[in-house]
């Protein structure tokens, strides 16, 4: 299929379909919220987002899953998914974003799926990555790995055209990030900590107005960082990445799957080569989206989907009402 004809496949049909899929599978992990089991709560998110994605007119592959072939039997990379019968495309999929927030039913664990045309993801390894990011609306190439944190708040606040007391940069709470969190706060910004759920958490920078941050800096998850690249290919800003290849067997691991430099900055089009769609639905409430609610006879939910070639964000809230399409089977 050609592409333009392609990314209109992509660009309409399919920004409804996936809505499905993050819906099914964020159904699924939330009937297990706060059972403490995180285990159980991913694989029936797997299972569910597996199941509704064998139905689109697609023939995907995932590009970023549940992880290799021999330890994910499910939507490992690498799997086919789909009927097939349709366009080529990239999938990338994490069916319970913050499984640990789930188990504790704590807020902000979504269910993520992102679509792109066939060979234009990236293939990231499972391995750690630093990631940087912020909004739309600053001049290019803002954002830079290389430069030490407190500067780059200082570069931010001059960008912004406030003081750096009135920039807020969001950080994983890990041990890890001890001196980032340190130097953030001593050139004069806010810092405000996640236990979880980075992928959310970059989405936040595309709208500091409601959510207050204004960057999000620190080492995540590789899947989680092309993710949120898809989903702010979509609507905005900047993001740089770089994988963390801190020894021979992971380098080995990356160059498998096609990683030359391991060194190498990603910008957001390094990541994401073509156009995308990205979906994401709350799991349990958070500053994103509504969590899954059970009423009696309805069961509700909320999604956002976004579309790369229009940039158009669409924010879903369903109320289903054929219960019996959410079944386990
Ligand atoms: C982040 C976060 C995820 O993993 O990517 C994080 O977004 C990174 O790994 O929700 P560590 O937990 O090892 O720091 C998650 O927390 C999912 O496990």
């Amino acid at each position: 299929m050609a592409s333009t004809e392609q990314s209109e496949v992509l660009d309409r049909i399919l920004s409804i379909e996936i809505v499905r899929v993050t819906e099914r599978a964020a159904v699924a992990a939330a009937r297990l919220r706060g059972r403490g089991n995180e285990k159980e709560a991913d694989q029936a998110a797997v299972d569910a987002m597996r199941r509704e994605l064998g139905k689109l007119s697609i023939a995907g592959t995932v590009v970023i899953g549940e992880g290799e072939r021999d330890e994910a039997p499910m939507l490992f990379i690498g799997e086919t998914v789909g009927t097939g019968k349709g366009p080529k495309v990239d999938i990338a999929v994490d069916p319970l974003e913050g499984t640990t927030l789930c188990a504790k039913n704590m807020p902000g664990s979504i269910a993520t799926l992102a679509m792109a045309e066939g060979g234009t993801l990236l293939n990231a390894p499972d391995a750690y990555m630093e990631k940087i990011a912020v909004g739309p609306g600053y001049a290019k190439d803002l954002v830079d790995l290389d430069l030490p944190a407190g500067e780059m708040i200082a570069r931010l606040a001059k960008a912004k055209g406030v003081k750096a007391e009135a920039i807020t940069a969001l950080i994983l709470d890990r041990p890890r990030h001890a001196d980032l969190i340190a130097a953030v706060r001593k050139a004069g910004a806010a810092v405000s900590l996640i236990t979880d759920g980075d992928v959310a958490g970059v989405i936040h920078t595309a709208h500091p107005e409601t959510t207050g941050i204004d960057i999000y800096m620190g080492i995540g998850g590789a899947p989680e960082g092309v993710l949120a690249a898809a989903a702010l290919a979509c609507i905005g800003g900047q993001m740089q990445t770089r994988l963390v290849l801190d020894t021979e067997e992971k380098r080995t691991r990356a160059a498998k799957m096609g990683i030359k430099d391991p060194r190498k900055k990603y910008g957001i089009k390094d990541m994401v080569k073509g156009e995308c769609v990205f979906a994401a639905t709350g799991v349990t409430d958070g500053n994103l989206l509504k969590g899954v609610k059970f009423n009696a006879d309805i069961i509700e939910t909320e999604t956002v989907v976004m579309r790369s070639v229009t940039g158009t964000v669409r924010w879903v809230r369903a109320q289903h009402r054929l219960q019996t399409k959410f079944r386990r089977d």
